[in-house]
């Protein structure tokens, strides 16, 4: 069985953070293992409180797991704060496993979970280690420092998180304002640099809480079986979707997605 690690928040819901990547990685048949570095109190309305968990039984979690269970694959989801970010590089700088960095920043009901100083020790301390790195377009603006308008303006964001060191790049369109939505996956093999475009129509949903979450769980556990990329992000692409469309219509506010749709 494959392993994956994941790093990441946990979200009491239960529609996003830790527990959208232990329904992800569990239902898609691989074992999840994780290292929580916040709890928030939220539901699908909001998120009301974040406490922090240690920065050092951060860092113990991940040692522990990788001393004794190994992993995959890393996935990477909220850190929080600064503290936490030089922490987690701190035990993963040498570890060779790819790691899927989500750059988790805002919560789907407008809550910050990645402070706003953290975002230059994103930069520099864990994207020189991402083997994929996942932002939608708000987090790829705030890594980048640049607007995003259109898809010539994605692709140039995802050369410049290339630039600062990361593997490969996927920006989800999902935000911008068209009806067919673009996801643009930047690889870079030795030095050649390729693109490709995920394009299908845009379903209109209230239930995208986690989505994100979801997709680079997902994106995560088909590497750790052994999937290119490119096949990776293909098929998490199509088990989110469905997620999506077979959503259960739960709570008040933004709701989850429906993880065991396909079985
Ligand atoms: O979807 C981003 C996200 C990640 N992690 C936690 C969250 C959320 C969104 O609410 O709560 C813990």
């Amino acid at each position: 069985m494959r392993k994956i690690l994941v790093i990441a928040g946990s979200d009491s819901g239960g529609g996003a953070g830790i527990q959208a990547d232990i329904k992800t990685i569990t239902t898609l048949k691989a074992y999840a293992s994780t290292a929580i570095v916040a709890i928030t109190t939220q539901n699908t309305v909001e998120v009301r409180s974040v406490i922090e968990i240690a920065p050092s039984i951060v860092k113990e979690q991940i040692s522990m797991i990788l001393d004794d269970i190994g992993a995959d694959t890393i996935k990477i989801g909220m850190l929080g704060s600064k503290a936490i970010i030089l922490a987690v590089k701190e035990v993963l700088s040498d570890v060779q496993t790819p790691i899927i960095l989500d750059p988790v920043m805002i919560s789907k009901s407008g809550a910050r979970l990645l402070s706003e100083d953290a975002i230059d020790s994103l930069i520099s301390d864990l994207i020189p280690l991402a083997y994929l790195v996942t932002p939608n377009i708000p987090e790829a603006e705030a890594i980048v420092g640049m607007k995003i308008n259109h898809i010539g303006d994605m692709i140039i964001a995802g050369q410049n998180i290339i630039n600062m060191g990361a593997q490969n790049v996927l920006i989800k369109g999902g935000h911008l304002d068209t009806d067919e939505l673009k996801d643009v996956l930047i690889t870079k093999d030795t030095n050649e640099i390729d693109i490709k475009l995920f394009k299908h129509k845009k379903i209109v949903s209230n239930n995208t809480h986690g989505t994100g979450c979801t997709l680079a769980s997902a994106i995560a556990t088909y590497i750790a079986k052994g999937y290119s990329i490119k096949r990776s992000v293909v098929k998490a692409k199509k088990y989110l979707l469905g997620a999506i469309r077979k959503a259960p219509n739960i709570g008040k506010g933004s709701g989850p997605v429906n993880h065991v749709w396909h079985i």
